[in-house]
């Protein structure tokens, strides 16, 4: 069975980080190990939440491991919620040389950075970045870690060179999602700059926007990727599947905002694998 790891915080309530990843990678049959970074009541995007900080937790979780000999096919990180977090993220990578990085720079959407995160962190997330195999920030995150402006009206042109920068210093695949260029259609641009590839997959825009579907997002790829599908198809899985949890989550008359119905399309992922 394949084992990865993944580190990233606990949001309680509000369908995002950990209580995606960790369903819907065991719904994909990956062992998957968690370190979680810190727990909080809901995710940032309520108006009040709790916050605690597992930062000190985590050294001495990694250390048992390490007695263990426990080895994992890739590290998966999403949301960190310090720099002292992407300095632990970034020797986590180092140790597993073996392992597939995918890191996803979990930190901005919709043109601004989430709740506590500061132009310094972006620094240290665009390094954490660089050692990675694969990164698949959103449109907001792939302007934040270039030190770009933010703006909606971008080129077909425009994301191929942003993909080629983004993968100038130190990564191999980038991805970024949520890209449109067309009404109605929205999708993930990739760049492989081993091959010197790229690829494009777009599904139909669904009406309205969710919290929490960069993380399933990521959680299918990583899972596509690790059962040893191409990178393409890993794409269309991960697209595929946040339109029909978005679809379902839209069929419910008194949806929640703040995450969107994965657990329902669950069968229809494990038919996609
Ligand atoms: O989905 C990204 C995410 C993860 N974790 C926490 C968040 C967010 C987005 O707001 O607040 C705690």
């Amino acid at each position: 069975m394949k084992r990865i790891v993944t580190m990233q915080d606990i949001s309680c309530i509000g369908k995002c980080s950990l209580t995606v990843a960790l369903p819907i990678l065991s719904a994909m049959g990956i062992e998957t190990a968690i370190l979680p970074t810190a727990i909080l009541s809901t995710h940032t995007m309520f108006k009040h939440f709790t916050f605690h900080d597992l930062t000190n937790e985590i050294e001495p979780i990694l250390s048992n491991w390490k007695k263990e000999n426990f080895t994992f096919q890739a590290v998966y990180t999403g949301y960190l919620g310090s720099m002292e977090q992407l300095q632990i993220a970034s020797k986590l990578i180092e140790e597993n040389k073996n392992a597939c990085i995918i890191v996803d720079p979990c930190m901005a959407d919709s043109g601004k950075l989430y709740t506590g995160f500061t132009e310094q962190f972006v620094k240290g997330m665009k390094q954490l970045t660089n050692k990675a195999d694969i990164i698949c920030p959103n449109i907001t995150e792939a302007f934040y870690l270039l030190d770009k402006p933010y703006h909606e009206d971008y080129t077909e042109q425009e994301i191929r060179d942003m993909l080629k920068d983004l993968c100038a210093t130190g990564t191999k695949t980038a991805i970024i999602t949520g890209v449109s260029f067309q009404k109605g259609k929205v999708g993930a641009y990739a760049y492989q700059s081993e091959k010197d590839t790229w690829h494009a997959y777009y599904t139909n825009e669904e009406p309205e926007h969710f919290h929490g579907t960069g993380d399933i997002w990521a959680s299918c790829l990583t899972g596509g990727l690790v059962l040893g599908k191409p990178i393409e198809q890993a794409i269309q899985i991960a697209c595929d599947f946040v339109k029909i949890s978005i679809h379902k989550t839209l069929q419910e008359q008194n949806h929640n905002i703040y995450g969107v119905n994965f657990e329902q399309a669950i069968p229809e992922l494990i038919q996609m694998l």
